[in-house]
């Protein structure tokens, strides 16, 4: 970063961070698949500075899920970009280097891609034993129209060379004292392949907690590799090294017991998505011989859901759940299960889904020390009435 740079960044006046404040009203973790009555709109705040909040998951039950109801994850205080001065900077292996203003981006052909942003810890809280970290319930995750323009159409333009292996991502936003920055990289086929440089989030201007004024999607991979408040990125023979590389987000390559923790080398970058459903809207009480409709979403790193399940027995039967009809690659597919029940009792209620490249979601999700990808099945308890 050198001074250049540092005149066209600035730190969030008061006035910012009080909006920030607004957005993500302090309120204390409910887990929030009953709630009787109209819930309030709000984020749940899982921490305080920097900011990181989750959607209630009462809310989540939209295709796409509102931008002011979006889960926000930042691991410093944000420097926003001021539009006017911003710029893109694409380097590294290239002929060409580019340097882009929103303007300039807004210019080439936009794409659009409508897919999840989930972060690798949703669930975390669920682990066992638990772990450190942001203790996310099962909000970290949303679904919306991300659109700007192709990482391949920028490579493109500046003239990749075939030396490039690797895309490394950088944001504007700075770690305070003696934190490591916020490096990521991906490798280059899956940044040709689907990646987008997002100017717009659901058909609005990226907002600055998401990003603004650009953010790269990465369809189908966690939200780590979402690198907001996008700066440069750089066409590079090998990865990027660095904390957020070599010892954060990674997955152990084959995972023991739980409790059992492995070395930085033992793992590797976590990427997709695990296969995993969750449940929206299920009732606490109801009555014997009156239909209830059971909801939720169901996501994976494969661009596609093929089933959702629900059992009532722990697991020794399954009845298969209604997908709805709109869907897109590496989206969440919301499903609904239409039930009538037959006996009154305290029923457990557990789903399960499959996605397109026959993955299953587990009865208990893999214990993993940075708890990453919780994919349990989700259970609603409801208490039916004679
Ligand atoms: N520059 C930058 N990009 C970032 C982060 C960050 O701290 N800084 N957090 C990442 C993580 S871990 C997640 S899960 C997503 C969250 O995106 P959202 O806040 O728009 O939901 O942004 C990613 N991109
Ligand atoms: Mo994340």
């Amino acid at each position: 970063m050198n001074e250049d740079d540092d005149r066209t960044q600035r730190h969030l006046d008061r006035r910012e961070l009080f909006a920030l404040a607004a957005a993500v009203a302090l309120t204390s973790a409910a887990s929030g698949i009953e709630g009787a009555g109209a819930p309030a709109r709000h984020l749940l705040q899982r921490n305080a500075y920097p900011v990181d909040a989750e959607t209630p998951l009462e809310l989540l039950t939209d295709y796409l899920t509102p931008n002011d109801l979006f889960f926000v994850r930042h691991h410093f205080i944000p420097t926003l970009p001021d539009r006017k001065t911003w710029r893109l900077v694409v380097n590294g292996e290239v002929d060409r280097p580019l340097q882009l203003s929103l303007e300039g981006l807004r210019k080439m052909p936009q794409s659009t891609a409508t897919c999840v942003l989930q972060c690798a810890g949703n669930g975390r809280r669920f682990h066992r034993p638990t772990v450190p970290g942001v203790q996310w319930g099962h909000g970290a995750v949303g679904n919306a129209r991300w659109t700007g323009v192709r990482v391949k159409d920028l490579l493109e333009r500046a003239g990749l060379r075939d030396s490039a292996r690797h895309v490394h991502t950088f944001g504007t936003d700075t770690p305070p004292g003696k934190v490591p920055p916020f490096s990521r990289s991906l490798e280059m086929e899956k940044a040709l392949a689907d990646a987008i440089v997002a100017l717009e989030m659901n058909g609005e201007p990226l907002a600055p907690l998401h990003g603004a004024p650009a953010r790269l999607v990465v369809p189908g991979w966690a939200g780590d590799h979402w690198m907001k408040w996008l700066g440069r990125i750089s066409a590079e023979p090998s990865p990027q090294s660095g904390f957020y590389m070599d010892v954060g987000y990674r997955y152990p390559r084959a995972p023991g017991e739980p409790g059992v923790t492995f070395k930085p080398e033992e793992m590797d970058p976590v990427k997709d998505l695990f296969v995993k459903s969750t449940i929206t809207v299920a009732p606490k009480s109801a009555r014997v011989g009156k239909e209830q409709t059971i909801r939720g979403f169901a996501l994976s790193g494969a661009p596609d859901i093929s089933r959702v399940e629900v059992t009532m027995d722990g697991g020794e039967t399954w009845s298969e759940a209604a997908l709805a009809a709109e869907h897109d690659p590496y989206a969440w597919r919301q499903w609904s299960y239409r039930w009538t029940p037959a006996a009154a009792g305290r029923v457990t209620l557990q789903v399960r889904a499959t996605d397109s490249r026959g993955s299953i979601q587990p009865k208990t999700a893999v214990w993993n020390q940075s708890g990453y990808f919780w994919n349990g099945w989700h259970e609603a308890e409801v208490e039916v009435m004679g």
